[in-house]
């Protein structure tokens, strides 16, 4: 079915085909438009933005770009196209027919699961309000605010199953989704890194590296869902996620790029001398990485958890490519390998793996991350430097699950606790890191010109040029 984009609320579901849903969704539309004028963009709502909006859920050439302003945007609902006849495919219910309807004795659980997943999209919208002050270029401008708008969406697709399965508790929910706030001390977002700040662009491409690809590995795993409705939202909102990542990936590598450029025309190795030439060294590029690697791990949760294994065997969220995967899809009585701790040290200690599930996702996660930053550490290696970036030890600044409380450094180390107050400052970025990259921070505003940190895109966005003019200030 075609988007109708002649409704209030755009949509592929046959809105107009369920008047009390229809009605339901449109008395949430305007506090939704409420919290974009708060909560969105700062400053930015007046702006023509040069933005994608999805036209068709095929996979092929979904995507109409224009400028737009922002609170214009159409947000709306679109699920991938049903697949016929699907079957769940794990868990105790395997090769019964997927539900199209939620059943009974899992609906708490999986009203959480879509609540949780929901309540990431606008908490990362807060995080970046402020960003568009001080972006390094329009390309950046644009991109950012493309992600926002999106997570907005994503924001949709949580609410419309909540109302149009959920019931009275479901637009409860979806009222919440609009209530809470990140960072908010009395009404903070569910998980922890949506509650941590992103104050700056070293920050916020570090955010769309690693907390965004948690987005993917969730959104994969819950597109396996045996809930149909479900698995066809998070299967669309996986087309927008791809955009998110490039943005954080291509960002931190024009970052390094642009430091490494630098280091080796002025013969420089010495963190001060690099920041005396206005770029950011790599030392603090890797205190950001160790910060956003360990609080996005966290994100998957207790490396043992029942609830991890309720939401597998009852069939409501698989894991990351779940089809490809050769074992029985049941996993009772398998086992999988944690990282635990014995008598001060180091052991992998085997689980069950249905109470493992999360760390199986985490771990997914974790080789992912791993092939991005072996890609930015080619670029140092081009440009002739001996410096390499590298992920943290996985126990390294752990807030969940067993790992949490114990001090252990990058390198992988159980130190006490003066060591880690003491190292802290060198593995995490200090109070004079986030001053420093905050002097920085400007915005560029004309057209083709970017900041000094950072260095231009290898491409544009829709085959336009990087001093294409993205965004209009008006
Ligand atoms: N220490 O917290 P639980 C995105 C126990 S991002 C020790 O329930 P669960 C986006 C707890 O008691 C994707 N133990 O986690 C990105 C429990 O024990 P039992 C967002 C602790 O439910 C960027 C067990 O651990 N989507 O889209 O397993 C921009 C389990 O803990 C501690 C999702 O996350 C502690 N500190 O998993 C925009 C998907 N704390 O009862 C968007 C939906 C707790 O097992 N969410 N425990 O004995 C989920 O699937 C799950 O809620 C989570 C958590 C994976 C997040
Ligand atoms: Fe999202
Ligand atoms: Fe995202």
């Amino acid at each position: 079915m075609g988007v109708d984009y002649s409704q209030k609320i755009p949509n592929n579901v046959d809105l107009s085909g369920d008047k009390a849903l229809q009605r339901a969704l449109e008395h949430w539309q305007p506090g939704f438009l409420d919290w974009w004028r708060d909560m969105g963009p700062d400053g930015a709502q007046g702006y023509d933005v040069y933005l994608r909006t999805a036209v068709s859920v095929e996979p092929s050439g979904w995507a109409h770009f224009d400028y737009l302003r922002m609170p214009d945007y159409r947000w709306g609902i679109f699920l991938a196209p049903q697949v016929r006849a699907r079957e769940i495919h794990f868990g105790e219910h395997k090769g019964s027919p997927a539900w199209q309807d939620v059943p009974g004795e899992h609906r708490a659980n999986l009203r959480r699961i879509i609540v949780t997943q929901g309540d990431t999209e606008p908490a990362s919208v807060e995080q970046q309000r402020h960003l568009g002050k001080t972006a390094p270029s329009l390309y950046d401008l644009r991109n950012l605010f493309q992600v926002n708008v999106e997570e907005g969406r994503h924001l949709w697709a949580m609410v419309y199953l909540l109302h149009r399965y959920f019931g009275r508790d479901g637009r409860e929910e979806a009222g919440a989704l609009l209530e809470r706030r990140s960072g908010d001390a009395d009404k903070p977002r569910i998980l922890g890194a949506f509650n941590e700040p992103t104050p700056d662009w070293l920050a916020y491409f570090m955010f769309t590296y690693f907390t965004d690809r948690d987005g993917k590995f969730q959104l994969c795993a819950l597109a396996e869902s045996g809930f149909d409705p479900l698995a066809r939202t998070t299967r669309f909102m996986l087309t927008e996620e791809a955009h998110h990542m490039f943005v954080g990936e291509s960002g931190v590598s024009r970052v390094i790029q642009r430091t490494c450029e630098v280091m080796r025309e002025r013969r420089l190795e010495d963190p001060v001398d690099v920041r005396a030439q206005g770029v950011i060294d790599l030392p603090t590029i890797q205190r950001y990485l160790n910060f956003h690697y360990s609080v996005t791990i966290d994100l998957f949760g207790a490396d043992q958890s029942s609830n991890a294994a309720t939401f597998y065997s009852a069939g409501l969220k698989g894991r990351f490519e779940e089809t490809k995967r050769t074992d029985d899809h049941v996993l009772k009585g398998a086992t999988y390998p944690i990282l635990a701790v014995d008598d001060g040290r180091f052991v992998m200690r085997d689980a069950p793996m249905l109470n493992a599930l999360n760390e199986v996702l985490r771990d997914d996660f974790i080789k992912d991350s791993l092939q991005g930053i072996a890609r930015w550490n080619k670029v140092i290696e081009k440009q002739g430097l001996a410096f390499r970036l590298q992920a943290p030890h996985k126990a390294f600044n752990r807030r969940i699950g067993t790992l949490a409380g114990l001090h252990v450094t990058p390198e992988g180390q159980i130190v006490d606790e003066r060591t880690w107050q003491a190292g802290a400052r060198e593995w995490l970025p200090s109070d004079d890191d986030r001053a420093f990259v905050a002097s920085l921070m400007g915005p560029v505003k004309d057209v083709g010109k970017f900041a000094s940190w950072i260095a231009p895109p290898a491409r544009g966005i829709n085959n336009q040029p990087a001093d294409f003019e993205y965004v209009r200030f008006n």
